[in-house]
């Protein structure tokens, strides 16, 4: 078991469109072991592969309350098949954007195909948290973070106190 270590914004490689994994043997179970283990000591309810600098098309969440047991699912090439008109609103957050959070509009409902931890393809239909997180990651594999949806001026201020923050922690 490893913690990995996260990438924070502005960095390249949140920007890269990720590439489908082949075949889902023991390295990959064994990385998206790691990918829960460092999101829920992050903590967070979702971590997408490129924020781990890895270009494979994995995601895992966990969007269980405090309390309830862990719902982890990992999720090798997941793509949206369906996804409601109705739409939903909720404030979002980033384990590669530390402390910034907005509202971002999303589908509510979405139906997901993906290949689980021992390749085996699977459906789900989300909604709620779970939608909104699954979403979240899986625009994370074409380089989309969450503050793309905000107008430029939004983004220009969280992406100047983030590059402020860098070079604060270069210069400690
Ligand atoms: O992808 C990520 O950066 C993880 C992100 C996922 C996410 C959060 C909210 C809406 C959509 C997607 C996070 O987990 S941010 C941290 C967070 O939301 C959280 C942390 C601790 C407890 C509860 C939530
Ligand atoms: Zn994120």
């Amino acid at each position: 078991m490893a913690l990995l270590p996260i990438i924070y914004a502005p960095d390249p490689r949140l920007k890269v469109k990720c590439r489908p994994v082949e075949t889902v043997d023991q390295a990959v179970r064994d990385f998206m072991r790691d990918m829960l283990e460092t999101m829920y000591a992050a903590p967070g309810i979702g971590l997408s592969a490129p924020q781990v600098g890895d270009t494979r098309r994995i995601i895992v969440c966990d969007v269980a309350r405090e309390g309830e047991d862990p719902q982890p699912i990992q999720m090798v090439n997941p793509e949206i098949v369906w996804s409601s008109d109705e739409v939903h609103i909720a404030e979002e957050g980033c384990l590669s954007l530390p402390d910034h959070f907005a509202e971002v509009e999303r589908p509510g409902d979405v139906r997901i195909r993906y290949l689980d931890e021992n390749g085996e393809a699977q459906e789900i239909e989300a909604g709620g948290l779970l939608a909104a997180c699954a979403q979240h990651e899986m625009d994370h594999l074409e380089g989309i973070l969450f503050v793309d949806y905000l107008s430029p001026l939004k983004r220009n201020i969280i992406l100047r106190k983030m590059k402020k923050l860098k070079r604060q922690k270069e210069a400690a």
